[in-house]
């Protein structure tokens, strides 16, 4: 029993560095006032896997970080739209 804990508490950082971080910039759409970026932001945490977001409200984009063994663009471009606002990932 004190093995098996052992052994799974030396195979965490593992798992932290396994994860594989990579970001994204979304074209947002709908974004007419400056509370839709909290909306934005908001929908953007919800998705499992996503690290941080930062809405730029002139620019209208959304920069995603995310860890690519969790979620994909196409969930955070999916969550957006659920929320009101159409994403596409930014090319
Ligand atoms: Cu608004």
């Amino acid at each position: 029993m004190r093995k098996l804990l052992i052994a799974v508490l030396a195979a965490m950082p593992l798992a932290v560095l396994a994860a594989t971080p990579k970001t994204v910039t979304l074209a947002v759409q709908n974004m007419t006032c400056e509370l839709c970026p909290i909306t934005v932001k908001k929908s953007l945490e919800k998705v499992p896997g996503v690290n941080t977001v930062k809405v730029d409200f002139d620019k209208k984009t959304a920069t995603v970080s995310y860890d690519a063994d969790k979620t994909q663009p196409e969930a955070l471009t999916r969550a957006t739209t659920n929320a009101g606002y159409p994403s596409a990932v930014q090319k």
